[in-house]
């Protein structure tokens, strides 16, 4: 196997670095098991792996070539762009997620992984269930492998897992890792079946840090409980460095901590120095690249979305015309999420019909004239058809029943719709003077 052009030694590890594991966690998504409708094709792949290493993700997890010659030549493929990105980005690593078994090691090794993620379960069930190995076999299994390999591809960066951490007791874990964790770089505590709470990862974080102060820890957290997110910043917060994620939070059952989320509560949180590195605008772009590929829409209960800008009731769209700020706390902008959407419909009130017509379509109405066409129009939008649009609606209503005008306007002023309504100047409560990224502002003031 050729070295590496870049080693693990030569590279100084952020305060977080992401161990993105979309490629090979997202893969095991329930979504993606209805083969046709949802698939990550070899150029998807790609795409994902190019799209992350742009973003600013220094570990990507694949995994081994021994799944599948599919799986072998898509790792091929991958690296490929990996390697095409490093003048441009710097180093890549790519790390392959393997059973502790020399066949998984070896299809790695071949394929040219820059480190191992090693798995073996050491909870009750995962040892009654799964694999049959008391604790002592797990070491006498481990210990060889890893020494082996450490010896003979000392480039490689080593981690070791106890799957389902957190249904291990600290004692059996510890048997494990202070046997292995002189031969690692990192020990991963995975959350495989979501049972942790923010309180446990505190504990399990303080227990870990004091027996290992030398070892980088590793989280990676399921979604079971809907704690994926809570459980990863605490984790982060107490000092865990690396953490996987993927984007959209896509996982096995209902998934792991999704990565712009992660990302976007550390800002919010002001952990900047944890944020080193990372494209944050390209965060929204990111999760609709992957909600593409999964033909759905960035899910609505995905942190950085557009659905967080969207308003729908009559009450918050008038308050956002006048202040976004009225209904939208956080700075969405800052991660991509660059318009507020309003929806016409049912729940609109006049002064969104108004703004409407006299702001985007250029009719000449006021105020008085609004509120009729608008009563006009929420009787008849219960009842459009699955192909026809609000607004299209409102337009021909405005223009057919209430035979509005439009104003002549200037086609150099076509294009620079006035977006506020209130003229009042506005403070960003998100002026935060030491962020590294000087906040902007999503909607220009009138
Ligand atoms: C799996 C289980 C795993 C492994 C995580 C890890 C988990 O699908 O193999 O290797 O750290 O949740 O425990 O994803
Ligand atoms: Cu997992």
């Amino acid at each position: 196997m050729a070295q590496p052009t870049f080693q693990f030694k030569d590279y100084q590890p952020r305060q977080l670095e992401i161990i993105d594991t979309t490629l090979r966690e997202g893969s095991q998504s329930s979504l993606l098991h209805d083969r046709y409708k949802y698939f990550f094709n070899q150029t998807d792949k790609q795409e994902i792996a190019r799209a992350l290493i742009v973003y600013g993700v220094k570990f990507l997890e694949l995994f081994s070539p021994v799944v599948s010659p599919q799986e072998k030549d898509d790792f091929a493929a991958v690296k490929a762009v990996r390697d095409s990105l490093i003048a441009q980005k710097g180093y890549t690593f790519l790390l392959a997620h393997v059973r502790t078994h020399p066949d998984d090691v070896a299809a790695a090794i071949e394929a040219g992984c820059d480190g191992l993620n090693f798995y073996f379960g050491t909870s009750d069930v995962s040892r009654s269930f799964n694999h049959g190995n008391s604790l002592e076999k797990i070491v006498e299994r481990a210990l060889p492998l890893l020494e082996d390999v450490r010896r003979n591809y000392p480039h490689l960066i080593l981690r070791f897992s106890g799957e389902d951490a957190f249904r291990t007791r600290p004692e059996d874990l510890f048997f494990v890792y202070d046997r292995l964790a002189p031969l690692v770089d990192r020990i991963g505590t995975p959350d495989t079946v979501g049972v942790a709470t923010p309180a446990a990862v505190a504990e399990r974080m303080a227990l870990l840090r004091e027996r290992y102060p030398q070892l980088d820890l590793e989280g990676h957290f399921h979604d079971d409980r809907g704690y994926a997110l809570l459980n990863a910043l605490t984790a982060v917060t107490h000092g865990m460095r690396y953490l996987n994620t993927t984007l959209l939070g896509i996982g096995e059952r209902s998934g792991i901590t999704s990565m712009t989320a992660l990302l976007f509560n550390l800002y919010i949180d002001r952990e900047y120095d944890r944020l080193e590195g990372y494209h944050l605008r390209g965060s929204y772009p990111i999760n609709v690249m992957l909600a593409d590929k999964l033909r759905k829409l960035v899910p609505s209960k995905e942190p950085v979305s557009l659905t967080n800008r969207t308003h729908a009731a009559g009450v918050h769209q008038k308050a956002v015309l006048n202040n976004p700020l009225a209904y939208e706390a956080h700075p969405l902008d800052l991660f991509g999420v660059t318009e507020s959407e309003i929806l016409l419909g049912p729940l609109s009130g006049w002064n969104v019909v108004h703004y409407y017509l006299k702001e985007i379509k250029g009719f000449n109405i006021g105020e008085g004239m609004a509120k009729k066409v608008a009563a006009a129009f929420k009787e008849r939008v219960y009842h459009l058809q699955p192909s026809e649009s609000p607004g299209e609606m409102l337009e021909a209503l405005a223009e057919n029943e209430f035979g509005l005008h439009r104003i002549a306007m200037p086609a150099r002023f076509k294009d620079s719709i006035v977006q506020v309504m209130s003229a009042s100047e506005r403070e960003s409560p998100f002026a935060t003077p030491t962020a590294p990224i000087e906040p902007s502002r999503s909607i220009p003031p009138a």
